[in-house]
């Protein structure tokens, strides 16, 4: 018998380009962009795997980032490897990036696309060996002949072209969406490719996890302590006490509601009175990915999506995963 080997293998770039014939309008610029996006993945996660044993990549710069947050020397790894892979690429134009103050101007003619990125999310987790992640969100610009400006990153979720995020955990994946669903690729370090490991990635409906840092419980608004307290009750019929699994790196929270269902949630709090997360680079594009998979993400009282947003660096609360549960949450406001 002839052995029959598995020939199928798709890769994120191979993906990339089958996507890209499907429009025929498309110039190829989107596409070396998210090809730009796998490789600064790859450099990133080749580090982390190290890091543990690396000289001197571990630990804290000493430094604060705009958000008054201690910068990790990953952090800065990761920021200046993303930036300089979307340079090399010459298909971006500008970045806001969690690790910088200011926009990123790169003077690329004919550039038309611009990223909003938190290079390397959750760091704090990584001296604990605890999964991080990179999340990105790619718009088209909308001035013309000159430098790409403020109001090309405050735009609203819904005009974005593409998000995703990866996640550097037992394995490295990158999860994304182009708005024609999501699809998920898994690194392979023997050849050094990511691989397509879960096409067309919906949300259940419905779950039975709630995924909240119940530390500032006290401190929600009512109607999410009224949901917090509905999650624990008994009830068999509706899956009820939900389990709670809390994470506290948003990509390995959110990786789990995309596959298992449920629901994540960062409310404002006393500290975070606009709630902790940021709009530009964490919660529009995880917002995207979760849309697209059929679930749903509001900040209490609109779509993420459809907030407009004042500052590169502002904060919105944060409420989604499957759409029936954050639909229950909603009605008891
Ligand atoms: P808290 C990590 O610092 C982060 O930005 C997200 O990845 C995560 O979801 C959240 O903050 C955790 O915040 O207040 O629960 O530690």
């Amino acid at each position: 018998m002839v052995a029959s080997f598995n020939t199928n293998l798709v890769t994120l770039n191979g993906f990339i380009n089958t996507q890209e014939h499907k429009h025929p309008e498309a110039t190829g610029n989107l596409s070396g962009l998210l090809r730009s996006v796998g490789l600064a993945a790859k450099i990133v996660n080749r580090e982390l795997t190290m890091a543990g044993l690396a000289e001197d990549i571990l630990g804290e710069t000493g430094n604060t980032n705009v958000q008054g947050e201690t910068v990790k020397k990953m952090d800065v790894f990761a920021n200046e490897h993303f930036i300089a892979a979307f340079r090399r690429g010459r298909r971006c134009c500008g970045i806001v990036s969690e690790e910088q103050d200011d926009m990123v101007v790169i003077d690329e003619q004919g550039a038309q696309y611009l990223v909003c990125i938190d290079p390397l999310d959750g760091s704090s987790n990584i001296d604990v060996n605890i999964p991080v992640g990179t999340i990105f969100s790619i718009y088209k610009r909308i001035s013309k002949d000159c430098s790409v400006t403020k109001e090309d990153f405050l735009q609203p979720g819904t005009k974005q072209v593409a998000a995703g995020y990866v996640i550097y955990s037992s394995s490295t994946m990158i999860v994304y969406t182009t708005g024609d669903g999501v699809n998920g690729f898994t690194l392979d370090p023997a050849i050094g490719e990511f691989c397509l490991s879960n096409p067309d990635m919906k949300m259940p409906d419905d779950g039975k996890i709630i995924s909240c840092n119940l530390s500032y419980q006290s401190e929600f608004p009512a109607f999410v302590q009224k949901y917090v307290h509905y999650s624990f009750e008994h009830d068999k019929a509706t899956k009820r006490p939900y389990n709670l699994r809390y994470v506290g790196s948003m990509v390995a929270d959110i990786h789990r509601t995309l596959l298992k269902g449920g629901v994540f949630l960062y409310p404002p709090t006393t500290d975070s009175p606009k709630g902790k997360l940021r709009l530009l680079y964490e919660c529009n594009p995880i917002s995207f990915i979760i849309e697209q998979a059929g679930g749903a993400s509001t900040n209490g009282k609109k779509r993420i999506l459809e907030i407009e947003p004042n500052d590169f660096h502002e904060r919105t609360p944060i409420y989604c995963g499957s759409k029936n549960m954050v639909m229950r949450m909603m009605d008891m406001q």
